[in-house]
């Protein structure tokens, strides 16, 4: 199997996840990471990773044509596309970004791979594309893609080029749409590392509307494992929900953070509900667990008790986000500033 991949998007949140899961457990593997370091990108995330002889990291745009082109021509097997706008509070301020990245990115990593005829090409997607779900039931590959937010239609309509290369080119690509993510290195804008950052500094947590919107967790490492075995056991043109069967909603998930930080439920604060706010996500992982002999392993109690504490053993890493300070790692690296 593909041993040369080039992962974008790899200084975010679950791309340095799923590059520390490569380093170690696929050691023999030469990973390329495109990243062009937006505001989600922090090189902090993948220090210990610089200097390995098997990882190289490249600062630069997934929509340069030109470098693409070069760096997926130099012996790319496979192609993981991590890259993305990611946060949905920030598409409904603007979505141009999300537009260019999401989609014209997706566009122009497939151009390349297709010329250069990668084995393989994943492309990360989301429940999101979805829409929102009910009372009952659960998103299966088979749900109609009904997006609402500008950021979920950006990552929609990625998903639908995708369908479209496999169709028309026969490109061997595989979409995955998994659900919310927790775990280490999330950018303290998304709920949970938030709400953690917040109550460590005594700052109150902001829940939108009536806190009843229910989202379905999984820990990154499972969604890390589950992209690994779709790059390895994936049948090109098909996609995979990944999830792990945790239902909870917003305030069950506030009221656990309250609970693992010794704090009380004078620090939450009800504000004004997210536009267009999606009531419901669950997630039908059947496909993949059958499929691609994959199963989620963390535990959520575990697992959010883990999360927490490295939130706790790793203050200089949020706050320097929250100061801006992060920016420091990329002059250290290209001796200018961003
Ligand atoms: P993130 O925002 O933490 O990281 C995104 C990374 O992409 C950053 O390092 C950023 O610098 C990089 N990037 C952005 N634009 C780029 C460009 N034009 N060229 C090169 N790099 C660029 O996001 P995340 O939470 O790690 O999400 C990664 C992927 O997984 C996204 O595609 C997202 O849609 C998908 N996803 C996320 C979740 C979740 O819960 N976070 C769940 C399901 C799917
Ligand atoms: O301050 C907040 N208060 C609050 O109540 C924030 C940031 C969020 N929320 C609510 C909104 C959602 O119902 O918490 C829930 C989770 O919000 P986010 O962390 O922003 O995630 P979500 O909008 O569900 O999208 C996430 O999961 C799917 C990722 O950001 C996406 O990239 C991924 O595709």
């Amino acid at each position: 199997m593909s041993n040369n991949i080039l992962i974008t998007g790899g200084a975010g949140f679950i791309g340095s996840n799923f590059v520390h899961l490569l380093l170690s457990e696929r050691p023999n593997w030469r990973l390329v990471c495109l990243d062009n370091l937006t505001y989600a990108g922090n090189l902090a995330n993948l220090a210990d990773c610089q200097g390995q002889k098997q990882f190289q990291f490249v600062m630069g745009d997934i929509c340069d044509a030109d470098l693409v082109d070069k760096l997926i021509g130099d012996n790319v097997d496979a192609v993981v596309n991590f890259a993305a706008e990611s946060h949905v509070d920030r598409s409904i301020l603007g979505c141009q970004e999300f537009i260019r990245t999401n989609i014209e990115g997706t566009q122009v990593l497939m151009d390349a791979a297709r010329k250069h005829e990668v084995e393989k090409f994943v492309q990360v997607s989301t429940d999101e594309v979805y829409g929102s779900l009910g009372e009952e039931g659960a998103f299966t590959e088979q749900t109609p893609l009904a997006p609402n937010s500008p950021y979920s239609a950006s990552k929609a309509a990625a998903d639908m080029l995708v369908r479209a290369y496999y169709k028309t080119y026969g490109f061997a690509a595989i979409t995955t749409r998994c659900s919310n993510n927790y775990g280490p290195y999330q950018f303290p804008e998304k709920l949970i590392p938030l709400f953690v950052t917040n109550l460590l500094a005594d700052k109150k947590v902001p829940v939108y509307g009536d806190g009843l919107n229910v989202r379905d967790w999984i820990h990154v490492e499972d969604h890390c494992r589950a992209i690994l075995a779709a790059l390895e056991k994936g049948r090109a043109g098909e996609v995979y929900n990944i999830g792990s069967d945790n239902e909870k909603t917003n305030l069950e998930i506030t009221h656990l953070l309250l609970k693992l930080l010794g704090k009380d439920e004078s620090m939450l604060e009800y504000v004004e509900d997210r536009m267009g706010h999606d009531r419901r996500y669950a997630i039908d992982a059947a496909k993949a667990k059958n499929e691609l002999e994959w199963q989620p392993q963390i535990d959520f109690a575990k697992g959010m008790a883990q999360t927490v504490q490295w939130y706790i053993d790793h203050q200089p890493w949020w706050q320097e986000i929250k100061t801006g300070e992060y920016l420091k790692y990329y002059k250290q690296q290209y001796g200018k500033t961003l």
